[in-house]
């Protein structure tokens, strides 16, 4: 069986309030060629297909349109489940319409998927979470864990008890397989190599060591691809660089041959980088204009630092941000104490609070009409 991994898409996902849509609909082309060059049998798409648990109509659409895309019209099975971004129940409202191009979505742990065809695709035998499937004659047994909150899974993990108890789950999971075939399973959580409890987001940690022996693990939750060799087990990470941090890294999507007995063959296929995040720094206000200026044409989202002794002006910024790639200004006062350390606001008074808020912000102390302005919104009646 031949599968493609991918997962956290973050569809309708912004930076510093720019849309990311048009890229977003760049990589589903990306991805349809890649699904008509590699011919995988099923596709796996392992949670955080939107950005939220009330995605805009046009995240939707393009969700719903990804699904056509990619699965070329339903000749190619697609599983997906829900990550700790989506809403599971809404995520796999369509599934009744999508079942017909061969697109299975879960909503929640412990699921149980109806019998029977999903056009290509064939649920044989179905279990909590686990589908034995068959693909053209090729059979594999698939067992799903949407992000696993409490909340979601209906209980309370001990202290300390986390990690063991998700393989415990796992393992009783995939427990239900009766047949020599290949065992794969996709989650949505986050996988630490450390010894010891780490939190991520909210999220507790499973340690590699407590991952069940299957053929193959399809992992959604951190947007760097990775792998843990020992388990079989993937992250393939985010197509798209959603943040600064993330641009030092390839974007990828997994081929994974798996022909059961751990004989599993995970190849990496780089994605287009279709709009990179970029830093440039200019040493003067003019050079910041300039810089701009030379880049509008550049596809690059830009956070742009400018050294500057003067504030900057609100014609500079103006004139700067007419190249609409810039994401952010971030002025570097010279001669001036940097504004780095965190400020308790609820220790000074609301007209300190909002100068220190503006200068740590923008870097400037605001004007006088601003005060004023100010001032009349919040009734200063101090
Ligand atoms: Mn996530």
């Amino acid at each position: 069986m031949k599968i493609l991994h991918t997962s956290d898409w973050h569809f309708g996902k912004k930076l510093e309030g720019m849309k990311r849509i048009e890229e977003q609909e760049k990589f589903i082309n990306n991805l349809k060629k890649i699904v008509q060059g590699e011919k995988p049998d099923l596709i796996l798409i392992a949670g955080d297909i939107f950005d939220t648990p009330n995605p805009s109509a046009e995240a939707e659409t393009l969700f719903f349109e990804s699904l056509k895309r990619i699965s070329l019209n339903g000749k190619v099975g697609v599983v997906i489940i829900p990550g700790n971004h989506d809403n599971g129940e809404r995520l796999a409202a369509s599934k009744s319409l999508v079942k017909d191009i061969g697109v299975i979505i879960y909503k929640e742990p412990y699921e149980i998927k109806n019998v029977g065809k999903y056009s290509n695709m064939e649920i044989l035998e179905s279990f909590q979470g686990g589908i034995l499937l068959k693909i053209s004659e090729k059979k594999m047994f698939l067992y799903c864990l949407p992000y696993p909150s409490e909340a979601a899974l209906n209980e309370t993990f001990e202290d300390g008890k986390y990690s063991e108890r998700i393989g415990e789950i796992l393992k009783e999971g995939i427990e239900n397989n009766k047949e020599d075939v290949p065992v794969v399973v996709m989650t949505h959580l986050f996988v630490t190599r450390e010894d010891k409890e780490v939190e991520l987001g909210g999220s507790m940690a499973v340690k590699v060591k407590d991952l069940p022996d299957v053929d193959y693990i399809a992992l959604g939750h951190i947007h760097k691809p990775m792998k843990f060799t020992s388990k079989r087990a993937c992250y393939s990470g985010s197509p798209i660089e959603y943040r600064s941090t993330e641009k030092n890294f390839l974007k990828k999507v997994f081929i994974v041959q798996v022909n059961g007995n751990f004989d599993t063959n995970i190849k990496e296929i780089p994605l287009e980088n279709y709009k990179p995040i970029k830093e440039y720094i200019g040493n003067s206000i003019e050079e910041a204009i300039e810089i701009s200026n030379s880049l509008k044409e550049k596809e690059e989202w830009i956070y742009l630092k400018i050294k500057t002794k003067t504030h900057l002006k609100s014609s500079d910024i103006r004139k700067i941000k007419e190249n609409k790639n810039i994401v952010e200004i971030i002025p570097i006062l010279l001669g001036e104490e940097t504004y780095d350390e965190e400020i308790d606001y609820s220790e000074i008074n609301i007209k300190e609070a909002f100068l220190e808020f503006y200068k740590n912000k923008d870097g400037i102390t605001p004007s006088k009409e601003i005060i004023n302005l100010f001032e009349k919104l919040v009734g200063d009646d101090e």
